[in-house]
């Protein structure tokens, strides 16, 4: 009876527009008469959250009442972006939305831009969490997400001559988004110290005393999925001063200042996202995010789990939680610490809960991004964990000595505590030893992890411990959303929008290949896609580029390993050829325009003067009279999810070309060869099984592959080292102050002539330069073009976070889904 009392469920145009004015006058307090932009979005905000609400109750009701089996998946980073047009797209009523603003006067792309990004990540390994949490939803799992409420999210960027600026990225302002749940608190303790007692029955338990205490508050995300009712949860801690502390004590002593001190130095633990990508730095201040976010993502779940009343050793059947690389490997420990000195279980039987609950994934191989801990910061900090790790540490070393008696190198090489000064504690083993399940993103990098970085625990556990499950990316975001008119192209030739929740279903796309309309309206779509983006440039640079350019794009976070100095170097000894060319010549260059985006972390030198040389080199190429359209270089400001969007539909041609076994995954190939862009690119994470997919035919490959990288290394060591020819052409080039002062750049040129050239730029040039060749002759047959295009889309199927979720969920999780019906 009191569904007839259920508001908001619009239905059409009319009673969206009702809906939205409703908004706007009541629960905004704002006139129609000035409703700018920002209050139309605010106010169609909240008419498709009202919405979203109703099917999110629904959904945790139907989840708690069926008791089955759930997910956790803890990251410290959330990638989002926008959310107004994602949920437009699931609830359905986007036309609807789009008509209603028309009549008010608004556009309704404009509306959507008018909300800031979530950008609670750095990059891949964000982002991706922000995909599995829409697949997550759309396949009906019943999944939660546990992350940090960073008061600032990844810093924006502002490029002032030439250089990166970073400037804070408030975004909690007014956002509709999140809803603070302030009866849901978990009190967190640091420092203080361990005591020993012996209970009643003579054993010895141990308490940790005298520490602070820290509160965490609950804030909670809605994550709709696409074409179901499921709406799922996520669940971001905030940070505050336990109220005990701040009012009572300190207050009434008299001492105001100090009391707000200490309130303020507990907010600071969510106030800030670590601007770092692959780098890990040891700051006490990240420890204490790492164990604040853990202990109270535990406790929620273990309260959920005690309202059951199911016995501790059902617990791996009612949970599964999966650790998004190291950050959250503090979990493991604090399960332990939970059954054995909260609950009062058995080591063993402990222990054995708690790897029945954990997964871990690996995205690096990298060994500065492996997380190491030093032991007298968590002796500091975590007393009692610091035991608790030891104490594992011992057991799992005394198992080992069983397999490999007197292997005392094997004993040190496995020990999660490293025997340097000081000690430090190793976060990937203690992951690995406490999961039953550990994965990496790509198969190449899945058999790195287990011939290089983690041999010794496959002898020590066998194969079976350790897989693999390829990466991908939602196509909802990623290609119905971003690239509406390709989607709709898509769906009028498979009669349907089935493709956008079973992405194999895009091979019905090869039938058409040979069709001569259809290429026509795939070419067609591309022109208005880099339309979009050649706006976008013009209205942010200034700069004006022709859309019958080639669009050459990297986008990604700024590292060496990923190699934006290589394309740099390419597009300069592009320039330097075009320079010595003839008017005759010139004629046949295909145009191009070499884009570029991405962040450099703020204490990465290297990365910063990279982004220094391609703005330098964009000054002066773009003025060069000699060139005029044969090349533009661009610099997009401030790399974010939401201008990802616009960029992705736009390539012809996008870049990939980290140094053989280096790059995890990579996503974003994904995102562009799913929106009918060509790729170039090195035998590198899931750039190969791309090719395996998409057929050879379809890829511009080069390079050294991974098998040889260390031998050339090794080379580089001992003197054997020659510059590339073209590439001293290029260096010559910066060294005559071309591009402003050479000096500014001779730590780069150095690292690759001087001191080793570790990610092999020069062994790669003539490859790299070769291939760009390649891609040009390929350019020049618009109809070759379009076959490798379309073809390539069809061949996408694999990549959808779709089929990846359902990998997790049956080889590491154990779950079904749950749909939600009326
Ligand atoms: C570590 C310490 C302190 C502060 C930050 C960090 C840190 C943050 C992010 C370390 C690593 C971080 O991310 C690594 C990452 O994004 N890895 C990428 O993961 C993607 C998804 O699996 C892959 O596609 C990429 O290849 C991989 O580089």
């Amino acid at each position: 009876a009191w569904r007839k009392y259920s508001a908001s469920e619009f239905t059409n145009k009319e009673e969206f527009e009702k809906e939205l004015v409703r908004h706007i006058e009541t629960t905004l307090a704002r006139s129609l008469y000035n409703c700018d932009e920002n209050a139309a979005y605010s106010g169609t905000a909240l008419a498709f959250r009202d919405r979203l609400i109703i099917e999110w109750n629904k959904t945790q009701q139907r989840q708690t009442f069926t008791d089955q089996k759930r997910v956790y998946y803890l990251s410290l980073e959330f990638l989002m972006g926008r959310a107004l047009d994602n949920a437009m797209l699931n609830v359905g009523m986007k036309d609807a939305a789009r008509d209603g603003l028309s009549d008010l006067g608004f556009r309704i792309e404009d509306v959507i831009a008018q909300e800031h990004d979530a950008a609670l990540g750095n990059g891949g390994l964000g982002r991706l969490a922000a995909c599995f949490l829409d697949s997550m939803a759309t396949l009906n799992y019943p999944a939660w997400g546990y992350g940090l409420r960073y008061r600032y999210g990844i810093f924006k960027q502002e490029i002032v001559n030439g250089y990166q600026m970073e400037v804070p990225d408030y975004w909690l302002d007014n956002n509709p988004w999140e809803f603070p749940r302030h009866e849901i608190t978990v009190d967190i303790q640091f420092y203080g110290r361990v005591k020993n007692h012996q209970n009643e029955n003579g054993k010895v338990v141990h308490t940790w005393e005298d520490g602070e205490i820290v509160q965490a508050v609950a804030y909670d995300v809605p994550i709709p999925g696409y074409g179901t009712k499921t709406t799922n949860n996520l669940r971001l801690w905030s940070s505050k001063a336990s109220s005990g502390e701040f009012d009572f004590q300190k207050f009434n002593a008299g001492d105001y200042e100090s009391a707000v001190a200490d309130q303020q130095n507990a907010e600071t633990i969510s106030a800030v996202l670590y601007p770092n990508d692959n780098l890990e730095r040891g700051k006490e201040l990240r420890l204490k995010q790492q164990y604040f976010w853990c202990a109270a993502s535990l406790f929620d779940i273990v309260r959920r789990f005690k309202k059951t009343r199911r016995a501790w050793n059902e617990f791996p059947d009612q949970v599964a939680i999966q650790l998004n690389d190291t950050h959250p490997t503090l979990a493991i420990v604090e399960l332990q610490r939970i059954l054995i000195d909260e609950e009062g279980l058995e080591w063993d039987e402990a222990w054995n809960i708690v790897t029945k609950t954990f997964g871990y994934t690996n995205h690096t191989v990298l060994p500065e991004a492996l997380e190491k801990w030093s032991v007298p910061l968590m002796q500091n900090l975590l007393p009692r964990h610091l035991q608790l790790i030891y104490d594992i540490n011992l057991f799992f070393l005394q198992t080992v000595e069983k397999r490999f008696p007197k292997d005392r190198e094997m004993l040190s090489r496995v020990s999660i505590i490293e025997e340097s000064h000081p000690k430090m504690v190793r976060m990937a083993y203690l992951a690995i030893i406490g999961s039953h399940k550990v994965n990496g993103v790509a198969e190449l990098h899945s058999d790195l992890l287990k011939t290089t970085l983690f041999k010794d625990f496959v002898e020590i556990y066998g194969p079976d411990r350790f897989t693999n499950v390829t990466n991908g990316v939602t196509p909802r975001r990623w290609l119905h959303q971003a690239n509406p008119l390709l989607s709709a192209l898509i769906a009028e030739k498979l009669g349907g929008h089935e493709f956008l929740t079973d992405l194999t279903l895009l091979d019905k796309l090869e039938a058409f290949v040979d069709d001569k309309d259809f290429r026509h309206e795939w070419a067609h779509i591309k022109t208005m896609n880099k339309l979009r983006l050649a706006k976008f440039i013009k209205s942010t640079t200034g700069h004006e580029v022709d859309p019958n350019s080639l669009f050459d794009i990297q986008v990604k976070r700024i590292h060496e390993y990923k190699r934006q100095q290589l394309n740099i170097f390419g597009v300069i000894h592009r320039y330097l050829t075009i320079k010595d060319m003839s008017a005759e010549e010139k004629k046949k260059v295909v145009p191009r325009v070499s884009i570029f985006g991405g962040k450099a972390a703020p204490g990465y030198w290297m990365a910063k003067t990279i982004i220094h040389l391609i703005n330098k080199v964009a000054d002066v190429v773009n003025k060069d009279a000699d060139i005029g359209n044969l090349l533009k270089v661009i610099f997009i400001e401030d790399y974010n999810v939401s201008k990802a969007e616009i960029i992705c539909p736009a390539s012809d041609l996008s870049e990939h070309i980290s140094t053989a076994g280096t790059e995890g995954s990579g996503t974003s190939n994904m995102k562009f060869v799913m929106n009918g862009g060509l790729i170039i690119g090195t035998c590198d994470g899931a750039n190969i099984e791309i090719t395996r997919e998409i057929g050879e035919n379809n890829i511009f490959l080069f390079g050294n592959l991974a098998e040889d990288v260390e031998e050339l290394r090794h080379r580089h060591f001992y003197g054997d080292f020659q510059l590339d020819p073209q590439l001293a052409k290029v260096f010559a080039a910066i060294k005559s102050n071309m591009f402003g002062d050479a000096a500014d750049f001779s730590a780069l040129t150095a690292s690759i002539e001087e001191h080793g050239d570790y990610y092999l730029v020069s062994d790669d040039f003539n490859s790299y330069i070769t291939t760009h060749g390649m891609v040009d002759e390929a350019f020049k047959n618009k109809e070759e073009w379009l076959a490798k295009s379309i073809t390539s889309v069809a061949r996408m199927g694999f990549f959808s976070t779709d089929r990846v979720i359902n990998e997790y969920a049956d080889s590491i999780w154990n779950v079904e889904p749950l749909e939600i019906k009326d």
